[in-house]
C-alpha cells in the first residue's frame, strides 16, 4: 500500500509522512497531491496572523478546543513558529499544555519557513490541501503577518484572523502596514491587560464605516487566550464568516482566488527555475547589461522570453543574442 491508500485505510503514520514528503516537494509526494487535489475544498481553512507574540499560538490552541467541544476534527499548522523575537512558546508546547495532543481529533503540524526550497508558500499550500482531502473540517493556520509570505499564505484562507495585543508597539503601525485589510475578523488579544482598550478604540476607528446590505462587517473582538476569555465568540464569528461566504457567493470566489495565487506562484518559480537552467547564466548576464543601460529591461524581458520559446522548440538563439 503506498501512503495515499494507507491514508484512506485510516492509519494514523500515514499523514504525517505524506505531509513531509509534500513539503519537501518529492516525486512522491508531488503524485500524491495530485491524486488527492481532487478531493479538496471542503475544508474551512482559517488563516490566524499577527505580529510576533500576540499569542496567536495560544490563540489557536483555545480555538482548536472549542472547536473540538462542538465535535469537529481540526487541523492546525502553524507557519515558523516561536520567532526568536517574542520568545513565544512553540505551538507544540502550547497544545501539549491543552491536552490537545492526546486528542486524536487534533492533528498539529509546524513548518519552518527558513532554507526552504522554492520558498514556503508551495510547501504550505501542499500540506493544506493534504490536510483538506483528508477530510478535516477545519484546517487552522497561524503565521506571522509580516513580509510576503505571510501575505502569500492568507490567500490560501477562506477566512483571516488578524490579532493584535497591546504592549507590542503602536496599534497604528499595523494599519500603516495594511496588516488589518487582510482580516475578516479582527481581534484584540491580551485583554486583560492595560492598553487592550485604547488598541480596540484605535482599530475601531480604522475600520471602514459603511457596510452595504451584502457586505460582511468586521467584527473587532476581545480576547484573553490564557484562559480562554472571548474564543466561543471569535469561533462563532469565525464560523458565521463561512456562513456568509457560503450564502454570498463569496466561497467560490475566494477559491478561485486561491487557485490563481497558487497558479501564478507556482508558474513564478517554474519560470526561475527554468532561466536558472539557461546556460552562461543568461539572466545575470542580461540583468547586468540592463543595470548598464545597454538594454532596458523590457528588451531583456523579450530576449528571455524569445530564448525560452526556442529552447522549447528545440532551436539555440542564446549565443546569437550574446553575440549580438
Ligand atoms: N496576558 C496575556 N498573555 C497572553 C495572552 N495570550 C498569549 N499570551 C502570552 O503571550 C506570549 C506569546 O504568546 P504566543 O501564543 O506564543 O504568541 P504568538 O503570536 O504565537 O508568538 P510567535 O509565534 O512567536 O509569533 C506568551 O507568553 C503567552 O502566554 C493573553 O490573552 N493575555
Ligand atoms: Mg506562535
Amino acid at each position: 500500500m503506498d501512503l495515499v491508500e494507507r491514508l484512506d485505510s485510516g492509519d494514523p503514520r500515514a499523514l504525517p509522512r505524506l505531509l513531509t514528503r509534500i513539503e519537501n516537494r518529492t516525486p512522491e509526494g508531488l503524485a500524491a497531491l495530485e491524486r488527492l487535489y481532487p478531493r479538496t475544498g471542503h475544508a474551512h481553512v482559517v488563516g490566524v496572523t499577527g505580529p510576533p507574540g500576540s499569542g496567536k499560538s495560544t490563540l489557536v490552541g483555545v480555538l482548536a478546543t472549542a472547536a473540538r467541544a462542538s465535535g469537529r476534527r481540526v487541523a492546525v499548522v502553524a507557519v515558523d513558529p516561536s520567532s526568536p523575537l517574542s520568545g513565544g512558546a512553540v505551538l507544540g508546547d502550547r497544545v501539549r499544555m491543552m491536552g490537545l495532543h492526546a486528542d486524536p481529533g487534533v492533528f498539529i503540524r509546524s513548518m519552518a519557513s527558513r532554507g526552504r526550497m522554492g520558498g514556503l508558500a508551495p510547501a504550505a499550500a501542499g500540506v493544506v490541501h493534504a490536510l483538506d482531502a483528508a477530510g478535516f473540517p477545519l484546517v487552522l493556520l497561524e503565521t506571522v503577518g509580516t513580509g510576503q509570505d505571510g501575505v502569500d499564505i492568507a490567500s490560501l484562507a477562506q477566512t483571516v484572523v488578524v490579532v493584535q495585543a497591546p504592549g507590542l508597539g503602536d496599534g497604528v503601525q499595523a494599519i500603516k502596514a495594511g496588516q488589518l485589510e487582510i482580516g475578516d475578523v479582527l481581534v484584540v488579544n491580551k485583554a486583560d491587560l492595560p492598553g487592550a482598550g485604547d488598541l480596540k478604540r484605535q482599530l475601531r476607528l480604522a475600520l471602514p464605516t459603511e457596510t452595504g446590505p451584502e457586505r460582511w462587517a468586521t467584527p473587532l473582538l476581545p480576547t484573553t487566550a490564557t484562559t480562554g476569555g472571548g474564543v466561543d465568540d471569535l469561533l462563532a464569528a469565525i464560523d458565521a464568516h463561512r456562513e456568509y461566504l457560503k450564502e454570498s457567493g463569496n466561497w467560490e470566489i475566494r477559491q478561485r482566488g486561491a487557485a490563481r495565487a497558487e497558479v501564478l506562484t507556482g508558474l513564478r518559480a517554474a519560470l526561475e527555475r527554468r532561466l536558472a537552467t539557461l546556460d552562461g547564466d543568461q539572466l545575470n548576464w542580461l540583468i547586468a547589461e540592463a543595470a548598464a543601460r545597454r538594454r532596458s529591461p523590457d528588451a531583456v524581458v523579450a530576449n528571455l522570453i524569445a530564448t525560452l520559446d526556442s529552447a522549447a522548440t528545440g532551436g539555440d538563439s542564446v549565443s546569437d543574442q550574446r553575440g549580438g
